[in-house]
Formats: structure tokens, sequence, C-alpha cells
């Protein structure tokens, strides 16, 4: 039997959308595989992969040597990376220790708000802050180091947790005019999501590549990450998603 012709052109749209890969998956956005093409005017930010957040460091996050292989294919794709490193100094504010009678995990008030107590970690020059051995980023061109400041923490590659300190990361990409960040690493609900939120107030389009980091989940951290993220009008999206 011939088909008819509005089922031949049914036919056609279906196949048009496969071709495209626009199929959806459980209520996942449709976005057709392969079809973010990072330009001259693109960044990755490479948040954080550094020895202190993976297995047995002194911060570790699950699973985040994981994020090692997904970032170094990325970097292929990339005109332009900048690579960030938690550099605190010994006694650090974020640090539970440096608080008489508190325990990691748990928050004091600085002066600039609420403060996550954390194990020491990330001390400028150790080996615990050393990036990855296995992040292999030849091409990047920035690393930039925050929480260095003794009282200041700095979860965000763009400012500092007084929310007045700028790490110059903004004007270094706006004078090399990149306009769109693709942010990954560790953590999704710290690191990653702080640097992705400022980036966006600071006027990027800014994409968060979710199989390219891994979380700390501390009392529903990650899901109200990513509900602020997607407020501010973050981008979610997977590695796969990149051309
Ligand atoms: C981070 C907690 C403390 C991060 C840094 O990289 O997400 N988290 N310092
Ligand atoms: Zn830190």
């Amino acid at each position: 039997m011939r088909a008819s012709a509005s089922s031949v052109s049914r036919r056609r749209v279906v196949q048009s959308i496969m071709a495209l890969g626009l199929v959806g998956v459980m209520g996942r956005p449709l976005r057709a595989a392969g079809t973010i093409k990072p330009d001259a005017r693109s960044a990755l930010i490479v948040v954080d992969v550094q020895n202190c957040f993976v297995d047995g460091g002194t911060l570790p996050v699950k699973g985040g040597a994981d994020v090692v292989p997904v970032i170094n294919k990325l970097a292929s794709h990339f005109q332009n990376i900048v690579v960030t490193q938690d550099w605190h100094t010994p006694g650090h504010a974020s640090f539970a220790s440096t608080h008489a009678g508190k325990k990691p995990f748990e928050t004091v008030g600085l002066s600039y708000g609420t403060q996550v107590l954390w194990p020491d970690h990330c001390v400028q020059g150790s080996e615990d802050a050393a990036l990855h051995k296995d992040l292999k980023l030849p091409t990047a061109q920035l690393i930039i180091r925050k929480g260095f400041h003794k009282d200041v923490d700095s979860y965000s590659a763009f400012e500092e947790a007084d929310r007045k300190t700028a790490t110059g990361l903004a004007a270094y990409l706006k004078a090399r005019s990149i306009d769109t960040v693709f942010v990954t690493g560790l953590a999704t609900d710290f690191c990653v999501a702080w640097t992705a939120l400022d980036a966006r107030k600071l006027g990027f389009t800014t994409y968060v590549i979710e199989d390219a980091t891994r979380a700390i989940d501390l009392n529903g951290s990650l899901a109200a990450a990513w509900k602020q993220m997607a407020e501010a009008g973050v981008k979610r999206i997977q590695a796969g998603d990149i051309a």
C-alpha cells in the first residue's frame, strides 16, 4: 500500500528530528547531541581538579577523579582554557581547626556571613593543592588561584566570599573578548556553582557541563545549587552536547 501524503510528511518530520538527534529522554530538555560548538569567544573553566578533592586528599569529593578524562577530552574543543586552584593559607578562616570547638561541616559566622567549615585542605604549595596528575591541559592559558586571603574564602573563581574582592578573572576574560564560559570540575555544589552564578551575574553566557563535575552534597546543597543555577539562567549540559 502506498503511503498517503500526510503519513509521508509525518515520517519525514520524524526522520529529520531523529537525524538532528533531538530525541528527548525522560523529561530532559531536547538538545541535539554534539551541537554546541565553542568558538573563539568561549572559554572552558576547569575548577579545582586538585589532589585535595579526590580520594586520598583532605576533602575528597565522591567520584572526583572521574571528571579528569572527561575534562581532558573536552579540552580539545576549546581555544581558551582557564584552570583554578583552591589555594588556602595555613590556618585559613574556612578551616574548622581555626575555630575553637568547631568541627568540619559545621558553620560559623564570619564578617561576610555564614561560612561552612571544612577540614584543612588545599594549603598553598602542598602536594594536596597540586592539580591532579592525570589532568592534561597543555593548551590552558591561565591558572587562577583563589582563597588565598586568610580571612576570606573564595568558592567562586570570579569574586571572593566577601562579595567585594575580584579575582581578576572577569577582567581577563572580557579583555580577551570572551563572552561564554563552560564550567567543569569540583565541586558542583560549591566552587562550580558559585563560579557559574557569578559568571551569569557578570553577563557571561554560562554552561555547566554536568558529567564533568562531581558534588559534595552537604544537607541538600546539590539540589539547591542546581535550582539556583537554573533560576539564574545557567545552562545545564552534558559533555556529549559539545561538538
Ligand atoms: C571547595 C569546599 C571548600 C570546592 C573548595 O572546590 O568546591 N569546596 N573549598
Ligand atoms: Zn577551600
